[in-house]
């Protein structure tokens, strides 16, 4: 099977980086979206997402007229779709995945499907997702044939093969990673490894669809879990009086011990949302899953008590002083370190909640952004020094590579709050 032409669907955070590193090896490629700006700034050889490098590939690709986006699906070899898949927004907080991008998807490249096209779903999904992207395309032409019903025999190819890149090293990570690869029979398998083969390093491992989805929110469940341990110690030890940090070095010394690193909270559009997809299906089997989720969303509730707890001794401390005399300085917003990613960043949402509820000036140290975002238009971005030397209590929130030599010893014991250990990091 010759890839002569691959359409990708959704020029998102894995869509891009996938569409132009197939782009790079001489491979035409179309990215297919459904916003204009987003379609218009490719075509100019431009990026709306960061990540290290990829402007320099897009730029080139576009040129070398390798890849171009468009709005409007056209027919080719294969079809990579990479949109999200968010939770329902009526389901309250039972959190179930919806699925209504990959059916738009699967409704806007039916039409230009041909025989012996190959249909990769690489989006996060619930089990049984690929089945459902497979029915509606089935759905949408009943002149082809689909590996559901015709098995080794059908017309199109259809594989789950998710992406597992790390934000922030991803165009590295699309060609070293090992690969799972999921076909709905043994041809969609082969067909959807010839495809990878084509820029991937790493092992294609070959399994079946239902396995390939359970693999990635594995994957992410088991990060979650391991680092609610971490969260969930940080909790035990703020009680018993014990540094976790320490605790942490000298269980991590036993030879079948390596324990995570405590935090603000659970971050990023990954690893907080998977594991929901596992719970949301088997809610009676997930109960360690569920309560990491829990774990690690109740920690920046933790970090805002912890700092209101330090204002009031603040003032007992400083009895001249009212509220509004307290100096808060809160460093790093991002949702880990050494990113300029604020999205769905517990620093970022403890740093929201603590500007509605203290009353005295707020600085915010991210060296990393230019300016704040709008949610935060009440706080001051400054620098590390003019947080150290402006702020009564100092929070360390992510652990920046900037943060690491920084002298907080002019602070009274208990008005620096270290949540990431970024002294020691
Ligand atoms: N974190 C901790 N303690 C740790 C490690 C991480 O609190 O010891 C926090 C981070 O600060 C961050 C969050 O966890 O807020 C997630 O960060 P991460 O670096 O663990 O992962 P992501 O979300 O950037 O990327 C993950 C990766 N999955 C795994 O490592 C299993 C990546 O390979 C996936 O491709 C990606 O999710 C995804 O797209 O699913």
């Amino acid at each position: 099977m010759d890839f002569s032409k691959i359409c990708v669907v959704g020029l998102g955070y894995i869509g891009l980086p996938t569409a132009a590193v197939i782009a790079s090896r001489k491979c035409n490629v179309v990215g297919l979206d459904v916003t204009q700006k987003v379609v218009d700034t490719i075509n100019k050889g431009e990026i709306h997402i960061i990540e290290p490098d990829l402007d320099m590939i897009v730029r080139a690709v576009v040129k070398e007229g390798y890849l171009r986006a468009t709005l409007k699906a056209e027919p080719a070899d294969a079809f990579l779709v990479a949109v999200p898949t968010p939770f329902k927004a009526d389901e309250g907080k039972s959190r179930v995945p919806d699925l209504k991008y990959i059916e738009s998807a699967a409704k806007a490249i039916a039409p230009v499907l041909a025989k012996g096209n190959l249909v990769i779903l690489e989006s996060t999904s619930p089990v049984g997702a690929t089945e459902q992207m497979a029915a509606w395309l089935a759905e949408a032409r009943p002149d082809l044939t689909f590996p559901q019903s015709h098995g080794e025999q059908s017309d199109i190819r259809i594989a789950h093969c998710p992406e597992r890149v790390l934000p922030g090293h991803v165009i590295r990570e699309l060609v070293a990673n090992d690969r799972v690869i999921g076909g709905m029979t043994t041809a969609c398998s082969t067909a959807a490894c010839k495809l990878y083969e084509m820029f991937v390093e790493g092992e294609c491992v070959v399994t079946n669809a239902r396995t390939a989805e359970m693999a990635k929110l594995t994957e992410n469940s088991f990060r979650d879990v391991n680092i609610a341990f971490a969260n969930e110690l940080s909790l035990i030890c703020d009680k018993l009086d014990i540094d976790v940090w320490e605790l942490i070095a000298l269980a991590n010394r036993h030879p079948r011990v390596n324990i995570l690193k405590p935090g603000p909270g659970v971050g990023g559009h990954c690893i907080a949302v998977d594991p929901w997809f596992i719970v949301s299906e088997t809610p009676e089997q997930a109960r360690l899953i569920r309560t990491a989720r829990e774990v690690n969303d109740g920690k920046p509730q933790w970090v805002i008590d912890k700092v209101k707890a330090a204002v009031g001794d603040f003032l007992l401390k400083n009895p001249g002083n009212t509220a509004k005399d307290v100096t808060v300085a809160l460093f790093g917003l991002a949702f880990k370190p050494d990113i300029d990613d604020l999205r769905e960043s517990p620093s970022l949402a403890i740093a929201e909640k603590l500007q509605q509820q203290l009353v005295g000036p707020l600085l915010l140290v991210e060296p990393n952004i230019q300016e704040l975002p709008e949610c935060l238009e009440n706080g001051a971005l400054v620098s590390a020094e003019e947080g150290i030397t402006q702020a009564d209590i100092c929070v360390v929130l992510v652990g920046h590579k900037q943060f690491r030599g920084l002298d907080f010893s002019a602070r009274p014991e208990g008005f620096v709050i270290d949540v990431v250990a970024s002294g020691r990091a």
